[in-house]
């Protein structure tokens, strides 16, 4: 098995020729941005500490319920998934982490996958459980619910699974679980809504009794499907009161897709800020369900306006000094059922780092003192000022900095690395593609 990461001098050599419009536009925008008094060195020193975990599920070719179109040469096992993850984080340079789903991606020896990780200059992110299907030969059965389960037999598999997520997370250096259940029931009168509930928050609790003291454990909540018509953990509200059931290390992520239409998911964000609750992210985009397009591609002013929620809640002494610091945890989530699947995962980081980018772009002096006044158009206009500058030099010369690619799409196609791996690994073997 040769696999030969892409060649750094590739991406020197490519990002010289850019290099000379890249600077234009760059030196452009920074006339902009100091104009406005904005202190660009010390914004570039921001964007270049941010970064965004990867799934493993998420370096094959997604698909939906009627079918899946594998892309030639995708992995066709864990390591496989790490060279792939280390193309990605080399190419853009956003995503050191990798999140693992258990058991989709169940490390046979977690040492020497730590080893190649550290020669490919990645870690690890939260864990992920999955209770919601039934591994080959497994008894009991999660048909009717894992962790809310009426038989205390299920539930217990599925808290020693959760426990066991937990273990393989510590060998890797993970510090999070994150718990996504499908549980719930599809038609009305299926489940008592308020014992399935106290059954996820009992089980639960005994997964929490195994969590390490620097660990978190998040509650991913989801509006339906698969169960069509209670699903237990169905908002952030129930989210909220399971984590506070639980203890201080619980928190809450908050899924983009995971939301009915028209949902106002930056002010879910912002009642999960208050309660000392947020947990992170999972980021993909939605037109009309849970469809996991790429990050930004649908909505991208709504992903501005949940990153200025972070932005504003960050720079909030009052909220500050009350709250412990616990950077919410991020990732991507998302299906890519067309799309090359790792230049999908770094065009879709690279929308994550520009919603956050301008963001910080917001003047918060003076959108307060427009809130504080009542002036509705002047408000919006210092959000919109902020949303419609074209950061995207700003992000190309943090790339640059870092010896990232200033085109990371440019640099993977002329690399010929999925020509490659096409060559190499077992074709048409396929990945688990799984979609949380
Ligand atoms: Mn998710």
């Amino acid at each position: 098995m040769t696999e030969a990461r892409i060649n750094s001098d590739l991406i020197a050599s490519l990002n010289e020729k850019a290099e000379r419009s890249h600077r234009k536009d760059f030196e452009a925008l920074h006339g902009v941005l100091s104009r406005r008094g904005i202190q660009v060195e010390q914004l570039i020193s921001t964007l270049s500490n941010f970064t965004v975990a990867v799934p493993s599920w998420g370096f094959g070719q997604g698909g939906t319920r009627f079918g899946r179109f594998p892309v030639p040469g995708e992995p066709t096992n864990l390591a496989e998934k790490m060279f792939d993850a280390a193309v990605v984080n080399d190419l853009a340079g956003l995503t050191p982490r990798v999140s693992l789903h258990i058991p989709w991606d169940k490390p046979e020896d977690p040492k020497s996958l730590i080893r190649l990780a550290k020669s490919l200059g990645l870690g690890f992110d939260a864990m992920n459980s999955n209770t919601f299907q039934d591994q080959p030969g497994q008894n009991p059965s999660y048909k009717f619910g894992s962790l809310s389960h009426t038989d205390r037999a299920v539930r217990r598999h599925a808290i020693e699974h959760n426990i066991e997520c937990i273990e393989i997370g510590r060998a890797l250096g993970s510090k999070a679980l994150t718990v996504w259940l499908a549980d719930g029931g599809s038609f009305p009168g299926q489940q008592n809504l308020r014992r399935a509930l106290d059954r996820v928050i009992e089980s639960l609790q005994d997964v929490y009794l195994a969590l390490p003291s620097d660990w978190r454990i998040f509650t991913e909540h989801k509006p339906f499907e698969p169960a069509f018509y209670s699903t237990v953990v169905q908002d952030w509200g129930t989210s909220l009161m399971i984590a506070q059931a639980m203890g201080k290390q619980a928190a809450c992520l908050v899924d983009l897709g995971h939301h009915l239409p028209n949902t106002n998911i930056e002010q879910v964000v912002a009642r999960l800020i208050a309660a000392n609750r947020l947990g992170g992210f999972h980021f993909n985009d939605s037109k009309f369900a849970d469809d996991d397009l790429s990050a930004g591609s649908i909505r991208p002013y709504q992903l501005f306006l949940v990153f200025n929620e972070l932005a504003d809640a960050a720079l909030d002494r009052r909220l500050q000094r009350n709250q412990p610091k616990q950077k919410p945890s991020l990732m991507i989530d998302q299906s890519h059922n067309l799309k090359d699947p790792l230049e999908d995962l770094m065009l879709s980081a690279i929308e994550i780092h520009r919603a956050y980018a301008k963001a910080l772009l917001v003047d918060r002096t003076a959108l307060n003192e427009f809130q504080e006044s009542n002036d509705v158009v002047m408000a919006e206009r210092t959000l919109k000022i902020a949303y419609e500058t074209d950061v995207s030099p700003l992000l190309a010369e943090v790339r640059r900095r870092r010896g990232a690619a200033i085109d990371p799409v440019a640099v993977f196609r002329r690399s010929k690395y999925r020509a490659q791996k096409a060559r190499e690994r077992r074709s048409g073997a396929g990945t688990r593609a799984g979609i949380v």
